[in-house]
């Protein structure tokens, strides 16, 4: 119990410190709804203007500058070791309830990044309506999309940039079905954190480059939509054995054990509070993972903090309707039919890797395809298919100074290279495979 107060001491006095500057919502211990994270093409114009309205909020607020400082100073406590899924978690968390700040009804969605794999800077995401694509070639500025022209004053006052790994483009991200391949064969949270980390995860921080592939990537939006895949991802692995919503292994930056007792750094919760998706102050489910079991664990460090400062449940309920903004004339409601189709759903849960896998996403990747074959008779091309092209190795020196490790990239390299083979043959047979 010792032991309990003295972290509560030491969060209260951290958050007094902290919220001089940037805010740090405490969660509140319990769920008063749960809501549903959505792919961002999936949502209406309407909902992704609304979204766009609020970060650009944040933006102004200098909160964006907060997550990258906050994120830079802790990264290697945080990245390259088993705190990475429930920290991310976490923090993203934290985003969102900022969000929510700005306007109760707003929720973080996802970059299925999955979807246009073949050809990213043709993702609609990476377009003006949406989050802008390279930064221009004299200075590497963002100038289209929600954060046009932003500038970030972490670690420096500069503009925010990007810039993609080969001029014009992004290079290859991973297929769905490579990182499925790793769902399947991860048995424990700590292979299954190295394998995504070093791989579906990092190619996508250096496919953008710029702030993209730094420690303060958070100044950009796009971080936040990126690793809620990463923890969808995680979400998804961990619904496939119930176990993995209650226990974690693995160790830490110091090398020792992470345990759901294990305390988040900078956070100063347990690992395992976060390991549900909707546990307490966490409350939310993604559009296709199964839902997590209701077996959540209550923070004890939180009980305690609640106690000293006389916060029950219901004060934050009440507190959380207080602060609602007025009604903004746009729907409210969450347009089911936009969700993805249900053979997609089937397939998050399918440990079959043959053709019966979701083929809904055929034209973007056929046409993700013709990319690559610019410059070429167009018949010609509609009558030849185009072999899909792997994602190009992390080089090792931008690896090992993000302290990645190197040898399960290289491990992760032939993986995706050798599912993206698979799906070559398979289109070339005609079996009907998909990269999803
Ligand atoms: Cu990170």
């Amino acid at each position: 119990m010792l032991k309990y107060i003295c972290i509560a001491i030491a969060v209260l006095v951290g958050e007094a410190v902290a919220k001089a500057a940037f805010p740090m919502p405490r969660l509140a211990s319990s769920c008063s709804k749960t809501v549903v994270r959505r792919d961002i093409t999936t949502l209406s114009p309407a909902e992704q203007e609304r979204f766009a309205r609020v970060v650009r909020e944040m933006h102004r607020r200098g909160w964006m500058d907060g997550f990258g400082s906050m994120h830079d100073h802790i990264s290697h406590q945080i990245h390259g070791n088993d705190q990475f899924f429930a920290w991310h978690r976490r923090f993203l968390r934290h985003f969102e309830s900022l969000m929510q700040e700005i306007d109760p009804d707003v929720v973080l969605p996802y970059w299925n990044w999955g979807t246009y794999w073949q050809n990213p800077y043709s993702d609609p995401v990476l377009s003006s309506s949406l989050f802008g694509g390279n930064g221009r070639p004299t200075d590497n500025c963002v100038m289209d999309g929600a954060e046009a022209r932003w500038g970030r004053n972490y670690p420096t006052r500069n503009c925010l940039t990007r810039k993609f790994r080969y001029g014009a483009s992004t290079g290859s991200f991973w297929p769905m079905r490579a990182v499925r391949d790793v769902m399947k064969t991860a048995k424990t949270h700590a292979q299954f954190r190295s394998r995504i980390e070093n791989g579906a995860h990092g190619i996508v921080h250096l496919g953008l480059g710029g702030d993209f592939e730094t420690m303060w990537a958070p100044v950009d939006v796009l971080f936040f939509l990126h690793h809620a895949m990463i923890d969808k991802i995680w979400a998804e692995w961990q619904s496939r054995d119930p176990q993995r919503f209650q226990n974690v292994d693995g160790y830490d930056s110091a090398h020792q054990p992470v345990t759901a007792d294990s305390m988040m750094p900078f956070y100063g919760e347990e690992v395992g509070t976060a390991l549900s998706t909707n546990g307490p102050g966490y409350c939310y489910v993604y559009d296709d993972v199964p839902a997590p079991p209701a077996v959540f664990r209550k923070s004890k460090v939180m009980m305690t903090l609640n106690m000293a400062t006389n916060i029950t449940d219901s004060d934050v309920d009440t507190e959380k309707a207080q602060r609602k903004l007025p009604a903004l004339p746009v729907e409210q409601s969450l347009p089911m039919e936009q969700s993805p189709p249900a053979e997609q759903a089937q397939d998050s849960n399918q440990d079959d890797d043959s053709g019966a896998a979701d083929t809904s996403n055929g034209d973007a990747e056929e046409a993700a395809a013709q990319f690559f074959v610019n410059g070429r008779d167009p018949a010609e091309a509609s009558a030849k298919i185009v072999n899909f092209v792997p994602p190009s190795p992390m080089d090792s020196a931008w690896l090992k100074q993000r302290n990645y490790d190197v040898d399960e990239a290289a491990r992760m390299q032939k993986l995706v290279d050798d599912v993206v083979a698979k799906i070559n043959l398979e289109r070339k047979q005609g079996t009907g495979a998909s990269a999803r």
